[in-house]
């Protein structure tokens, strides 16, 4: 039996491995390894010999199984690679510079996300850097350092959403000052981008908007200061346009102001214009001097130092830009909206 079942290896492995074809090897495969194979009926005539001699040969039969099964798995993946190189040597050279047939859609910068990539660059020009801040804040950041302590009729005016009281959804980016001036000494240069949330829905409020906000802290720094820097703002974001400071009031500056820009539309004339409502002005964010008290919430003496603190909405700055008169428009994800700000 060792002498046919060497006979039989020598001859599988030479057909095997020069089958010329997948259904030559196929009908090997049948042939040598299938139910009814040659290996199999040499398995069935284990029965007939002697037990001393059956387990030997029965292994033996199994290693010649698994070879055959090894050949074969070969043999088989060089036809189909040499199946491949023939398919191809026949197709036509392709030419990869060719344009497709179909074109896929191009996805572009959301309008907001580009006004604010537009607002960080400008600042960043004139030596701000970018500070950030977590989205979910604890009262005393967004509120009580910010010189605005439990019942203060301010807080009325960002009425946020509360996690669990003391945390909170920040209602504006003001909190960033605070945990930047409590880990860095002046002088201090920072804008701070990002999300803020607040329990507001109408044509022109969202629950979750953005914002940016300006601080700058250093010895001697005036409202001049900051009139300065708002004009280059202003200028990079719309073209030199005329500023007006009107005087307003939040709990973290002093003086403070709300600022508003001459109307882009009617040029300050106010003319049955429907943007600026025909006051000739459009606002833009508010501003001041920090207050005292958040200078001492930081560590910082108000005698020592001065500063002044801004913060814009980003959506607001985008409606102004863009023309768009339902500030719910950027969140819809309605593409014919979406696709006119796409370049
Ligand atoms: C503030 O949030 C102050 N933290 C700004 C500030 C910073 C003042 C530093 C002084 C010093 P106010 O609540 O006005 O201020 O919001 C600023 C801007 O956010 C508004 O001018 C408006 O454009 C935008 N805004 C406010 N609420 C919403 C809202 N619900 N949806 C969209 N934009 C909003």
């Amino acid at each position: 039996m060792n002498d046919s079942i060497e006979r039989i290896q020598n001859e599988a492995r030479s057909e095997i491995s020069s089958a010329p074809n997948r259904e030559e090897l196929e009908r090997l495969r049948v042939h040598y390894v299938g139910k009814k194979g040659v290996l199999t009926s040499l398995l069935h005539q284990l029965k007939d010999l002697p037990a001393d001699k059956r387990k030997a040969m029965g292994a033996l039969l199994n290693d010649v199984k698994t070879e055959f099964e090894n050949v074969l798995r070969l043999r088989q993946s060089e036809l189909s690679r040499k199946a491949i190189e023939e398919e191809l040597a026949k197709a036509p050279a392709l030419d990869l510079s060719l344009s497709g047939q179909y074109s896929s859609a191009v996805g572009s910068l959301h309008p907001v996300t580009r006004v604010m990539e537009q607002f960080i660059q400008i600042m960043k020009r004139i030596g701000f850097s970018v500070a950030t801040g977590p989205e979910v804040e604890l009262d005393y950041y967004n509120f009580e350092a910010l010189n605005t302590p439990e019942h203060h009729p301010a807080r009325d005016m960002q009425d946020t959403f509360y996690i669990e009281p003391p945390i909170l959804l920040r209602s504006h980016t003001s909190p960033v000052q605070i945990r930047t001036m409590k880990n860095k000494r002046p002088p201090l240069q920072l804008i701070a981008p990002g999300k803020v949330y607040r329990s507001d829905y109408d044509m022109t409020h969202v629950p979750m908007f953005h914002q940016i906000e300006g601080l700058m802290v250093d010895k001697h720094i005036s409202f001049a200061d900051l009139k300065g820097v708002l004009h280059y703002l202003v200028k990079g974001l719309f073209g030199a346009r005329p500023l007006r400071f009107r005087p307003s009031y939040f709990p973290f500056t002093e003086p403070s102001a709300e600022v508003d820009m001459q109307c882009i539309s009617c040029k300050g004339s106010g003319r049955d214009c429907r943007i600026c409502k025909s006051t000739g002005w459009l606002e833009i964010g508010g501003c001041g001097m920090v207050h005292p008290n958040v200078f001492r919430a930081v560590g910082y003496d108000p005698d020592e130092i001065s500063g002044f603190a801004f913060g814009m909405g980003m959506e607001r700055i985008a409606m102004l830009k863009y023309g768009i008169d339902d500030i719910r428009s950027f969140f819809e994800n309605d593409l014919r909206m979406l696709e006119q700000f796409s370049c």
